[in-house]
Protein backbone atom coordinates (compact mmCIF):
# COMPACT_ATOMS: atom_id res chain seq x y z
CA UNK A 1 0.00 0.00 0.00
CA UNK A 2 2.88 2.58 0.80
CA UNK A 3 4.85 1.29 -1.95
CA UNK A 4 2.15 1.72 -3.96
CA UNK A 5 1.06 5.60 -3.03
CA UNK A 6 4.97 5.96 -3.15
CA UNK A 7 4.83 4.78 -7.05
CA UNK A 8 1.61 7.15 -7.92
CA UNK A 9 3.57 10.32 -5.61
CA UNK A 10 6.77 10.14 -7.96
CA UNK A 11 4.74 9.41 -11.40
CA UNK A 12 3.14 13.08 -10.25
CA UNK A 13 6.02 14.80 -9.79
CA UNK A 14 7.71 13.36 -12.77
CA UNK A 15 4.53 14.27 -15.40
CA UNK A 16 4.91 18.01 -13.57
CA UNK A 17 8.18 18.17 -14.60
CA UNK A 18 10.03 18.22 -11.69
CA UNK A 19 11.43 15.31 -11.32
CA UNK A 20 15.05 13.81 -12.63
CA UNK A 21 16.76 16.58 -10.86
CA UNK A 22 15.00 19.18 -12.98
CA UNK A 23 14.87 22.55 -11.56
CA UNK A 24 11.56 24.45 -11.15
CA UNK A 25 11.31 27.85 -13.38
CA UNK A 26 10.80 31.16 -11.70
CA UNK A 27 7.48 32.21 -10.38
CA UNK A 28 5.86 34.29 -13.06
CA UNK A 29 2.28 34.67 -13.51
CA UNK A 30 -0.23 36.03 -16.55
CA UNK A 31 -3.36 38.22 -15.14
CA UNK A 32 -5.91 39.28 -17.87
CA UNK A 33 -5.31 43.11 -18.10
CA UNK A 34 -8.06 45.44 -19.63
CA UNK A 35 -7.67 49.31 -19.77
CA UNK A 36 -7.75 52.37 -22.01
CA UNK A 37 -4.39 53.58 -22.74
CA UNK A 38 -3.17 57.15 -21.41
CA UNK A 39 -0.10 57.52 -23.44
CA UNK A 40 2.09 55.58 -25.91
CA UNK A 41 5.92 55.21 -25.26
CA UNK A 42 7.64 53.79 -28.23
CA UNK A 43 11.23 53.57 -25.71
CA UNK A 44 9.29 51.81 -23.02
CA UNK A 45 5.72 50.98 -23.50
CA UNK A 46 2.49 52.10 -22.61
CA UNK A 47 0.61 54.00 -19.78
CA UNK A 48 -3.20 52.38 -19.22
CA UNK A 49 -5.78 53.05 -16.63
CA UNK A 50 -6.35 49.42 -16.02
CA UNK A 51 -9.91 47.50 -14.56
CA UNK A 52 -9.07 45.30 -11.01
CA UNK A 53 -6.32 43.11 -12.23
CA UNK A 54 -8.43 40.35 -10.26
CA UNK A 55 -5.86 38.62 -7.80
CA UNK A 56 -2.79 41.21 -7.96
CA UNK A 57 -3.82 44.87 -8.38
CA UNK A 58 -6.90 47.25 -7.94
CA UNK A 59 -7.74 49.73 -10.46
CA UNK A 60 -5.31 52.31 -11.56
CA UNK A 61 -2.99 54.38 -13.90
CA UNK A 62 0.47 53.56 -14.31
CA UNK A 63 3.15 52.54 -16.83
CA UNK A 64 3.68 48.72 -18.29
CA UNK A 65 6.49 47.33 -20.30
CA UNK A 66 6.32 46.31 -23.82
CA UNK A 67 9.08 44.73 -24.83
CA UNK A 68 7.36 43.45 -28.42
CA UNK A 69 7.30 46.51 -29.81
CA UNK A 70 5.01 44.56 -32.84
CA UNK A 71 2.21 45.06 -29.97
CA UNK A 72 1.99 48.63 -29.79
CA UNK A 73 1.58 48.76 -33.49
CA UNK A 74 -1.59 50.94 -34.11
CA UNK A 75 -2.19 51.53 -30.23
CA UNK A 76 -2.85 54.94 -29.88
CA UNK A 77 -4.10 57.00 -26.43
CA UNK A 78 -8.09 56.47 -25.94
CA UNK A 79 -7.68 52.94 -27.29
CA UNK A 80 -9.54 50.39 -24.66
CA UNK A 81 -7.27 47.68 -24.67
CA UNK A 82 -7.45 43.86 -23.52
CA UNK A 83 -4.32 41.79 -23.01
CA UNK A 84 -2.17 39.33 -20.84
CA UNK A 85 0.59 40.86 -18.17
CA UNK A 86 3.30 38.41 -17.16
CA UNK A 87 4.60 39.24 -13.19
CA UNK A 88 7.62 37.93 -12.38
CA UNK A 89 8.09 38.00 -8.62
CA UNK A 90 11.60 37.29 -6.43
CA UNK A 91 10.51 36.71 -3.09
CA UNK A 92 8.03 38.93 -1.69
CA UNK A 93 8.77 41.88 -4.40
CA UNK A 94 7.47 41.71 -7.97
CA UNK A 95 10.75 42.00 -10.34
CA UNK A 96 8.96 43.00 -13.43
CA UNK A 97 5.70 43.37 -15.05
CA UNK A 98 5.65 43.44 -19.12
CA UNK A 99 2.83 43.04 -21.58
CA UNK A 100 2.77 39.99 -23.40
CA UNK A 101 -0.04 39.93 -25.39
CA UNK A 102 -2.72 42.98 -26.27
CA UNK A 103 -5.37 43.82 -28.79
CA UNK A 104 -6.99 46.79 -29.26
CA UNK A 105 -11.16 46.19 -28.44
CA UNK A 106 -12.39 49.86 -29.25
CA UNK A 107 -10.69 52.73 -30.95
CA UNK A 108 -10.44 55.44 -28.48
CA UNK A 109 -13.34 58.33 -28.41
CA UNK A 110 -12.49 58.96 -24.93
CA UNK A 111 -10.27 62.15 -24.53
CA UNK A 112 -6.81 60.48 -23.18
CA UNK A 113 -7.20 63.93 -21.09
CA UNK A 114 -9.41 62.09 -18.38
CA UNK A 115 -6.89 60.93 -16.37
CA UNK A 116 -6.34 63.64 -13.64
CA UNK A 117 -3.40 65.39 -13.62
CA UNK A 118 -1.25 65.52 -10.67
CA UNK A 119 -1.37 68.06 -7.75
CA UNK A 120 1.18 70.82 -8.41
CA UNK A 121 1.95 72.53 -6.04
CA UNK A 122 2.23 76.78 -6.34
CA UNK A 123 5.16 76.80 -3.88
CA UNK A 124 8.61 77.68 -5.82
CA UNK A 125 11.25 75.43 -6.50
CA UNK A 126 14.12 75.21 -3.51
CA UNK A 127 17.95 75.78 -4.85
CA UNK A 128 20.55 74.17 -2.91
CA UNK A 129 21.32 75.85 -0.23
CA UNK A 130 17.61 77.01 0.96
CA UNK A 131 16.43 76.03 3.86
CA UNK A 132 14.18 73.18 3.57
CA UNK A 133 10.60 73.96 5.07
CA UNK A 134 9.69 71.75 8.19
CA UNK A 135 6.78 69.41 7.94
CA UNK A 136 5.63 66.61 10.08
CA UNK A 137 5.47 62.72 9.86
CA UNK A 138 4.17 59.94 11.45
CA UNK A 139 7.14 57.25 11.68
CA UNK A 140 6.69 53.92 11.60
CA UNK A 141 6.22 53.65 14.88
CA UNK A 142 3.42 55.76 15.23
CA UNK A 143 5.15 58.94 16.98
CA UNK A 144 5.24 62.58 15.20
CA UNK A 145 8.60 63.32 13.69
CA UNK A 146 8.72 67.20 12.33
CA UNK A 147 11.77 67.10 9.80
CA UNK A 148 13.71 70.20 11.82
CA UNK A 149 13.88 67.31 14.92
CA UNK A 150 16.67 66.05 12.67
CA UNK A 151 18.92 69.51 12.14
CA UNK A 152 22.31 68.42 12.68
CA UNK A 153 21.87 65.32 11.20
CA UNK A 154 22.24 65.05 7.20
CA UNK A 155 18.74 63.58 6.05
CA UNK A 156 18.59 61.73 2.71
CA UNK A 157 14.03 62.29 1.70
CA UNK A 158 12.26 60.54 -0.67
CA UNK A 159 8.30 59.82 -1.29
CA UNK A 160 7.04 56.49 -1.75
CA UNK A 161 3.74 54.45 -1.23
CA UNK A 162 4.19 51.37 -0.22
CA UNK A 163 1.13 49.53 -2.48
CA UNK A 164 3.39 51.09 -5.55
CA UNK A 165 3.03 48.74 -8.42
CA UNK A 166 5.58 49.85 -10.81
CA UNK A 167 8.97 48.22 -10.19
CA UNK A 168 10.48 50.89 -11.52
CA UNK A 169 9.02 53.79 -9.22
CA UNK A 170 8.68 53.12 -5.57
CA UNK A 171 10.39 49.63 -5.19
CA UNK A 172 13.24 51.42 -7.24
CA UNK A 173 13.92 54.16 -4.43
CA UNK A 174 13.62 51.17 -1.99
CA UNK A 175 16.24 49.72 -3.28
CA UNK A 176 18.49 52.65 -3.80
CA UNK A 177 18.01 53.50 0.10
CA UNK A 178 18.14 49.87 0.81
CA UNK A 179 21.97 50.56 -0.60
CA UNK A 180 22.34 53.51 0.92
CA UNK A 181 21.48 51.88 4.49
CA UNK A 182 23.55 48.96 4.42
CA UNK A 183 26.77 51.06 3.09
CA UNK A 184 26.26 53.55 5.85
CA UNK A 185 25.56 51.21 8.60
CA UNK A 186 28.87 49.95 7.57
CA UNK A 187 30.67 53.12 10.28
CA UNK A 188 28.96 53.26 13.40
CA UNK A 189 29.65 57.29 13.68
CA UNK A 190 28.65 57.44 10.20
CA UNK A 191 25.39 55.97 11.09
CA UNK A 192 24.35 58.26 13.73
CA UNK A 193 25.13 61.16 11.38
CA UNK A 194 22.84 60.29 8.90
CA UNK A 195 18.99 59.50 8.66
CA UNK A 196 17.27 58.38 5.85
CA UNK A 197 13.48 58.57 5.67
CA UNK A 198 11.22 57.36 3.63
CA UNK A 199 7.85 59.34 3.47
CA UNK A 200 4.83 57.51 2.59
CA UNK A 201 1.98 60.09 0.41
CA UNK A 202 -0.88 57.55 0.88
CA UNK A 203 -1.88 58.39 4.30
CA UNK A 204 -5.12 57.01 3.07
CA UNK A 205 -3.80 53.21 3.24
CA UNK A 206 0.31 53.58 4.68
CA UNK A 207 -0.78 53.25 8.56
CA UNK A 208 2.19 53.07 10.90
CA UNK A 209 1.64 49.16 11.14
CA UNK A 210 1.72 48.83 7.39
CA UNK A 211 4.83 50.49 7.15
CA UNK A 212 6.29 48.91 10.07
CA UNK A 213 5.74 45.43 8.15
CA UNK A 214 6.99 47.29 4.97
CA UNK A 215 10.53 48.23 6.53
CA UNK A 216 10.66 44.85 7.76
CA UNK A 217 10.86 43.67 4.44
CA UNK A 218 13.41 46.32 2.63
CA UNK A 219 15.22 45.92 5.46
CA UNK A 220 14.77 49.44 6.95
CA UNK A 221 16.25 49.79 10.72
CA UNK A 222 15.41 53.26 12.75
CA UNK A 223 16.36 55.45 13.64
CA UNK A 224 19.41 54.95 10.47
CA UNK A 225 15.99 54.26 8.03
CA UNK A 226 13.00 54.95 8.78
CA UNK A 227 9.59 54.72 7.01
CA UNK A 228 7.01 57.82 7.72
CA UNK A 229 3.75 58.76 6.47
CA UNK A 230 2.52 62.26 6.11
CA UNK A 231 -1.04 63.75 5.46
CA UNK A 232 -1.78 65.62 2.53
CA UNK A 233 -1.96 69.20 3.79
CA UNK A 234 1.91 68.41 5.03
CA UNK A 235 3.22 67.29 2.48
CA UNK A 236 1.70 70.34 0.43
CA UNK A 237 4.60 71.79 2.12
CA UNK A 238 7.22 70.06 0.80
CA UNK A 239 6.23 69.07 -2.19
CA UNK A 240 6.16 71.74 -4.66
CA UNK A 241 10.00 73.40 -2.92
CA UNK A 242 11.19 69.88 -3.90
CA UNK A 243 9.22 69.40 -7.35
CA UNK A 244 7.10 66.58 -6.36
CA UNK A 245 4.01 65.85 -7.96
CA UNK A 246 1.59 63.08 -6.84
CA UNK A 247 -2.69 63.01 -7.31
CA UNK A 248 -3.81 62.53 -3.28
CA UNK A 249 -6.33 60.30 -1.67
CA UNK A 250 -6.94 57.81 -4.90
CA UNK A 251 -5.71 54.76 -6.09
CA UNK A 252 -4.77 55.87 -9.16
CA UNK A 253 -1.67 57.43 -8.02
CA UNK A 254 0.35 58.89 -10.63
CA UNK A 255 3.15 60.41 -9.13
CA UNK A 256 6.95 61.33 -10.05
CA UNK A 257 10.34 60.69 -8.18
CA UNK A 258 12.26 62.86 -5.83
CA UNK A 259 15.28 62.18 -3.75
CA UNK A 260 16.54 65.00 -1.35
CA UNK A 261 20.34 65.53 0.62
CA UNK A 262 19.59 67.82 3.33
CA UNK A 263 22.37 69.42 5.67
CA UNK A 264 22.81 69.29 9.04
CA UNK A 265 22.38 73.06 8.66
CA UNK A 266 18.69 71.98 7.50
CA UNK A 267 19.58 73.73 3.98
CA UNK A 268 18.77 71.75 0.55
CA UNK A 269 22.19 70.20 -0.66
CA UNK A 270 20.73 68.14 -3.66
CA UNK A 271 17.37 67.16 -5.20
CA UNK A 272 17.88 64.09 -7.22
CA UNK A 273 14.93 63.54 -10.07
CA UNK A 274 13.54 60.30 -11.29
CA UNK A 275 15.43 56.88 -10.81
CA UNK A 276 18.43 57.37 -12.93
CA UNK A 277 20.60 58.68 -9.18
CA UNK A 278 23.09 56.51 -7.98
CA UNK A 279 23.37 55.26 -4.26
CA UNK A 280 26.90 56.16 -5.04
CA UNK A 281 26.63 59.79 -5.84
CA UNK A 282 24.42 60.42 -2.89
CA UNK A 283 27.00 58.70 -0.45
CA UNK A 284 29.68 60.92 -2.21
CA UNK A 285 27.15 63.97 -1.25
CA UNK A 286 26.38 62.98 2.18
CA UNK A 287 30.09 62.62 2.87
CA UNK A 288 31.14 65.97 1.86
CA UNK A 289 28.46 67.65 3.80
CA UNK A 290 29.82 65.93 7.31
CA UNK A 291 33.60 66.33 6.14
CA UNK A 292 32.15 70.26 5.79
CA UNK A 293 30.63 69.94 8.95
CA UNK A 294 33.95 68.62 10.64
CA UNK A 295 32.40 65.52 11.92
CU1 LIG B 1 5.30 54.56 -6.92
Amino acid sequence: MKHQACVIVIAALMSFGFGCGRVAPAPSVVYDLRGVVRAVDPASGLTISHEEIVGFMPKMTMPFKVKNRRLLEGVKAGDTVAGKLKVDRSGDAVQTLEIIDLVVEARGEVAPSTVEPPVQAASPALEPGDPVPDFVVTTQDGKPLNLAELRGKVVVLSFIYTRCPSPEFCPAMDLKFAALARQIGLVADRADQVRLLSVSFDPEYDTPEILRAHAGRRGARPPLWTFAVASHEQLSKIAGPLGLTYAPGTTEINHNLRAAVIGPDGRLAAVYVGDRWTPAEVMTKVNGLLMNAGK
